[in-house]
């Protein structure tokens, strides 16, 4: 970013002249994120994309509306959100040449994974995003800005693929055809939630709708989650999505940007993990939504795949890059997932009706629940593994 830029965001905030250091932070591929260090502690600065998301005062008031709520269900309020910290002028955002700006306060002693083969955590990350649902299923929806619209309409991510395609030249089509085919061949992916979703036959929930593990932060001694970050697509939606996106991130062996396939591999002990840590904290599913969760992380591979493909396809105007085809190598890396999914779905099935009724037989024999301390602690998952 201009130099000249970052100054003037930074003199809107009280501690511009307490900083001491600012280094770029995170992986995201669509906000650019700093952390910034102060005499008086560290604080998180973030550019938003305003050129997806167009109406940023909307969707800064739909984070601190969605903060405040989750605060409610929460007594450590410092570590169980991300607090935004307000501007001079006593702002959420600053804007400045037509660029918009905001700022968090950083959790000291956390930490955010990339990966994780560690089945433990996995579990608790189950349980956050579950618990996260929970805790929004008293939210009224219609105070909601819809951030980004059919962000999760895969029908229509695949139109917009087909329409990419239909603008690309001869060549451009036969350098990628195998992929390119292999998307078009699995077609049956894009509609499967959008029907549940346009026939009303599951219920139309407060969705986070991207779960990915590295949006969450870990308390860095007991590794236990406490707060879910990027509510930037907190939309109305369905649970089926986050379900699935959560898996097919942390499911797979190897990280997003792998190229060597044949690392590629879907983990079904970490799904296994997952599922429990979830459908433990999320005890209000419908028999619909847990008859798709097991299919949901292949629509999401696919969906995202598809993104990829497109947006390689289409010049890479939406995520950012490294090197040119890395989009389609992303890609490629979302569909060797999915085949690798489709081989293990009929465990995967098995693995969500045996969790849904070892819980429902837990809850018969125990209706002395021990009391959760905090949302994530251990006593609790013992107590439903034994
Ligand atoms: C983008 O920037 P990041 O990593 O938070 C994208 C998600 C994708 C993800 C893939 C608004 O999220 O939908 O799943 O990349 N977010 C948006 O890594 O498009
Ligand atoms: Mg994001």
């Amino acid at each position: 970013m201009n130099i000249n830029t970052m100054a003037k965001v930074l003199h809107s905030y009280n501690f511009a002249n307490e900083i001491t250091s600012i280094q770029k932070y995170g992986y995201g591929r669509i906000n650019k994120t700093w952390l910034v260090e102060t005499a008086s502690g560290k604080f998180i600065l973030q550019k938003i994309n305003s050129e997806l998301f167009n109406n940023i005062p909307k969707l800064m008031n739909n984070i601190i509306i969605i903060t405040e709520h989750l605060k409610t269900k929460n007594q450590n309020t410092s570590r169980s959100v991300l607090n935004i910290i307000n501007n001079k002028h006593n702002k959420p955002f600053t804007k400045i040449d037509c660029e918009y700006f905001r700022v968090y306060e950083y959790i000291d002693n956390s930490i955010c994974y990339q990966t994780s083969k560690n089945y433990d955590t996995i579990k608790k990350l189950g349980f956050a995003f579950g618990d996260f649902q929970k805790n929004l299923s008293d939210f009224d929806q219609s105070k909601l800005y819809t951030t980004i619209p059919n962000f999760h309409n895969t029908s229509k991510r695949y139109n917009d693929f087909i329409n990419v395609l239909n603008k690309q030249s001869k060549s451009a089509i036969l350098k990628n055809k195998a992929l390119i085919l292999k998307f078009i061949d699995k077609k049956k992916y894009s509609s499967l939630i959008q029907n549940l979703i346009e026939r009303n036959e599951i219920p139309k929930r407060v969705t986070h709708n991207d779960t990915k593990l590295n949006n969450v932060i870990f308390d860095y001694d007991s590794k236990t989650p406490l707060a879910i970050l990027d509510l930037d697509t907190v939309m109305p939606g369905t649970l089926l999505h986050d379900f699935g996106d959560a898996i097919r991130y942390c499911c797979n062996e190897a990280s997003e940007e792998e190229t060597e396939l044949s690392k590629i591999k879907f983990d079904i002990d970490l799904y296994k993990a997952f599922c429990e840590g979830y459908i433990c904290s999320m005890t209000d599913l419908t028999q619909t939504e847990i008859n798709h969760l097991a299919i949901s992380p292949l629509v999401m591979a696919y969906e995202l795949g598809l993104r990829f493909l497109t947006d390689y396809l289409n010049g890479n105007k939406y995520f950012a890059i490294d090197y040119e085809c890395q989009n389609f190598k992303r890609a490629q890396n979302q569909m060797k997932l999915l085949e690798d999914m489709e081989n293990k779905y009929m465990l995967m099935q098995k693995i969500v009706s045996d969790t849904v009724n070892k819980i429902k037989c837990s809850d018969k024999m125990s209706h002395n629940k021990p009391e959760v301390e905090n949302n994530f602690t251990d006593k609790y998952f013992s107590d439903f593994t034994n």
